[in-house]
């Protein structure tokens, strides 16, 4: 059993009789709710046009009911518990159980109509980003219609008219609403063969948000700017993303939208990839041209598509090396060339607590064993066959097989490299180099050491102020 089914009544429990009649009742969909992080499996259509279904990253599609030709969905906006890695788990707000909620998969002239049932302590409502659709559907609180209120469900309907990439989240207390972690995918496939849209082995989808979660704690800061220390994609940070499991010789697709409030250079080893779509649409065929990072900007969505041709584990992450990072140690100083010999011993006494950090760069930081407030896991961490990653947030990898079976989204494993094909030590003698000789044995100008002490400023931990 995949999904958790909750009591209709129970998941509408503030509505009460007042809200939704007994007719009204009976009608609606019974709202799907899952309860894990894990990546669920695709979901073929039992119903409606047949379409090769996406795989959500670390998370699932929301099932349908067929009424009268209608594709109906039941949403639940409502507080929800998000596992972001094991060891660390988040109070969001989100859909059906989960932050982000469920993706929804449509075909190009589906009807579809779909049940929003509010279960926040505030308003919100819900944008189709994206679509094209009637003004009236396109779920911005005040303009296109009221707010829907705490215990409400209110109804939306149109047709998917363009196949496509696209998501969807509240227009109402966005900033708040956004940050607590409400948004969701939507694919509307092509009906039939489409020239600008291929037919692909794997086609994965997700989001990249972001939160501000204080060590220790966890509730988003909802005024957070800029200044995120977790960036995840689907609500998850590494080592907890799920790993791209693919065939070598899959034509693969990955959709990535972005709801953070930066920009997010995304970035695969080992393959060349082709912009094959925006939530603009397809691009057309003569626009596009090899890359190996796409950035995606605030509110932008991307289908990147290759083929997986190169066996391995290959390394899929955001280019920006701080977000490729958790919380912890954004505020460390930096210590790299200071020496710390003695002074450390000084500290200590005024500090019992102290901690020298990079000195030699942070890379030690993965495998100390440093103590760490509750409920949050390392800046860089995650054990890989050859000693630590070092990373964290938003990355993940695309591990190519050549007997992962079609259909099969399962871990492999670790990579088997054939013998030879590893970096290694070199083993013989360095020779010196000679523009080293050509200058009389100086690399670098010679300076003078100044005299007299080197002024050390020692930052204290927080919570401190005024000693
Ligand atoms: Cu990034």
């Amino acid at each position: 059993m995949l999904f958790s089914r909750r009591n209709l009544l129970r998941a509408t429990g503030i509505a009460g009789a007042a809200a939704v009649s007994k007719v009204a009742l009976a009608a609606l969909p019974e709202p799907v709710m899952q309860t894990r992080p894990d990546t669920m499996p695709p979901l073929v259509p039992s119903s409606g046009r047949p379409y090769n279904p996406v795989v959500t990253l670390n998370g699932w599609t929301l099932p349908w009911r067929m009424n009268a030709g209608v594709k109906e969905f039941h949403l639940v906006a409502e507080p929800v518990l998000r596992e972001l890695a094991p060891g660390m788990k988040a109070h969001l707000w989100g859909y059906n159980g989960q932050s982000p909620g469920p993706t929804i998969e449509v075909v190009e002239g589906d009807r579809v109509r779909i049940f929003l049932t509010n279960k926040l302590p505030e308003h919100t409502s819900m944008h189709w980003h994206g679509q094209r659709l009637p003004n009236g559907m396109d779920g911005v609180s005040g303009l296109t219609q009221p707010s829907i209120q705490p215990g409400k469900t209110f109804v939306y309907e149109f047709v998917a008219r363009r196949p496509g990439t696209f998501m969807y989240h509240p227009h109402a207390d966005e900033m708040v609403q956004m940050a607590m972690g409400m948004m969701g995918f939507w694919v509307t496939h092509p009906r039939q063969k489409h020239p600008l849209i291929a037919e692909v082995d794997r086609d994965f989808c997700f989001l990249l948000n972001a939160y501000d979660i204080e060590p220790g704690t966890a509730t988003p800061k909802i005024m957070t700017m800029l200044d995120f220390n977790l960036w995840t994609w689907n609500s998850r940070i590494f080592p907890g993303i799920d790993t791209l499991n693919v065939r070598r010789g899959d034509r693969v697709r990955v959709r990535i939208g972005n709801l953070t409030m930066t920009n997010h250079p995304i970035h695969l080893h080992g393959h060349e990839f082709e912009v094959s779509g925006t939530d603009g649409g397809p691009v057309p065929k003569a626009a596009r041209w090899p890359e190996v990072t796409t950035d995606i900007a605030v509110g932008q969505m991307r289908q990147i598509e290759f083929i997986a041709d190169e066996e391995g584990d290959w390394a899929f992450h955001c280019h920006k090396s701080h977000h490729t990072m958790n919380a912890m140690g954004h505020a460390v100083p930096t210590m790299i060339g200071v020496d710390h010999r003695g002074l450390a011993r000084q500290i200590t006494k005024l500090i019992p607590d102290y901690m020298v950090m990079g000195e030699r760069g942070m890379a030690d930081m993965a495998e100390m064993e440093m103590p760490l407030p509750d409920n949050t896991i390392p800046m860089m961490t995650g054990a890989g066959p050859f000693g630590s990653v070092e990373m964290g947030g938003m990355f993940s990898m695309l591990k190519v097989r050549r007997n992962q079976k079609p259909g099969d989204y399962g871990n492999p494993g670790w990579f088997r490299q054939p013998t030879g094909t590893q970096a290694f030590e070199w083993a013989g003698a360095l020779a010196e180099p000679a523009r080293f000789k050509a200058e009389g044995g100086r690399a670098m100008p010679g300076r003078q050491a100044p005299s007299g002490e080197i002024e050390v400023n020692v930052r204290k931990p927080g919570g401190h102020a005024g000693h």
